[in-house]
């Protein structure tokens, strides 16, 4: 098992590789080049630049997280064989660099959706939390507006350019099932797995978050059943995903120890974090102990040792503490902490 810590980029991170570097068994950084816009070729220059200054500071750059999928591919729209040329122009180049897992996702218009990104917890610490009813009931573009008049806007997965032509987007989306957008993941991996297994990459699908469909929009990396489906479309080691506890886990009936041991070898990349889910169907990010949440962390440990994992892990969404300044969920201290945690119960289970 190699440990890993997202790091958002020089310039673009209250957290410092220095920061990270005192933090016991970090491995590798987990990267992307945040400015560039999904369906663009990555210029090398870039590429080499993070390269330079994570060895400076002792990590490799094996993980990135993520290369986005333009929306045309999701669409299925003609447009997308030239985004998908360029994806796998950037596959080449990260082999070449010596990137080993490249995490992306499949969810149409939205990357992660929360209604609170700093809701305060027992303690006086803030995590962030999702009230079901208020999406359920909320227009999209009203949420987009509040999340983006908020100054602490940086989250990934919401760039402003993603976010410009929301209606045009939604009504791109109107006639697509969640079949046409199986289909479309197929046509993008059939198209790109071949290239992956030329250069050593693995690709790791992270899941929906949250794992249901939202504003009417097509959600499929939600299930044991889904994902499963979504190996078997391009049956290759290089067709992988990243199991995110906290994503899968924000909906009780997903069995995430289950899965561990049925993907174990197509599960390049873990992320092991914990959400408490309340019976209203709402969710809030927790510390990453399992007594915190609902989330199984140390059956989902001892699962990942059983199946002799030796993939990459981090831990992800972390509660903002100690009065820290951060980007949402992605904070030095309660992610160390976690790190920490996941680490204690790794190493006893190496006894
Ligand atoms: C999130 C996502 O749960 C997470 O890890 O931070 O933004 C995630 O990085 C993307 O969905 C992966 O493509
Ligand atoms: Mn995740």
């Amino acid at each position: 098992m190699k440990m890993g810590f997202r790091w958002y980029g020089e310039g673009n991170d209250s957290v410092t590789l220095n920061h990270i570097k005192q933090i016991p068994g970090v491995e590798t950084i987990v990267w992307s080049l945040h400015d560039v816009p999904a369906g663009e070729e990555w210029p090398m220059e870039k590429i080499l630049e993070v390269k330079k200054q994570a060895e400076q500071s002792g990590f490799t750059i094996d993980v990135v997280e993520s290369v986005n999928v333009h929306e045309d591919i999701k669409l299925g729209l003609p447009s997308r064989d030239v985004y998908i040329e360029n994806y796998k122009r950037t596959i080449k180049k990260l082999g070449k660099a010596g990137v080993k897992v490249i995490c992306y996702n499949f969810m149409p218009v939205f990357d992660w959706i929360r209604t609170d990104l700093f809701k305060e917890l027992e303690d006086g610490s803030t995590a962030m939390f999702y009230e079901k009813a208020e999406v359920d009931q909320i227009d999209p573009i009203v949420l987009v507006q509040r999340i983006a008049d908020n100054p602490n806007y940086t989250m990934s997965g919401w760039e402003p350019e993603r976010l410009e032509n929301l209606t045009k987007l939604f009504n791109a989306y109107k006639d697509i099932k969640e079949e046409d957008l199986m289909n479309n993941l197929r046509y993008f991996l059939e198209a790109i797995i071949p290239v992956c297994e030329e250069n050593a990459i693995k690709m790791a699908i992270h899941p929906d978050d949250p794992p249901w469909p939202i504003f009417g929009l097509p959600r499929i990396i939600t299930s044991q059943e889904n994902i499963r489906r979504v190996l078997q479309l391009v049956d290759s080691p290089s067709n992988g995903v990243t199991l995110c506890s906290g994503s899968l886990g924000a909906n009780p009936n997903n069995d995430i120890v289950n899965m561990i041991r049925e993907f174990a070898d197509r599960i390049p990349f873990a992320h092991v974090r914990n959400v408490r889910v309340y019976e209203n169907g709402d969710f809030i990010e927790t510390s990453h102990r399992a007594q915190d949440g609902t989330v199984d962390m140390v059956g989902i440990m001892k699962a990942y040792h059983e199946s002799g994992f030796n993939g990459y892990i981090r831990p992800d969404h972390g509660r903002h503490i100690w009065d820290e300044k951060c980007r949402p969920g992605y904070g030095l201290y309660d992610r160390a902490l976690g790190i920490m945690y996941l680490l204690g119960i790794w190493d006893s289970l190496e006894q």
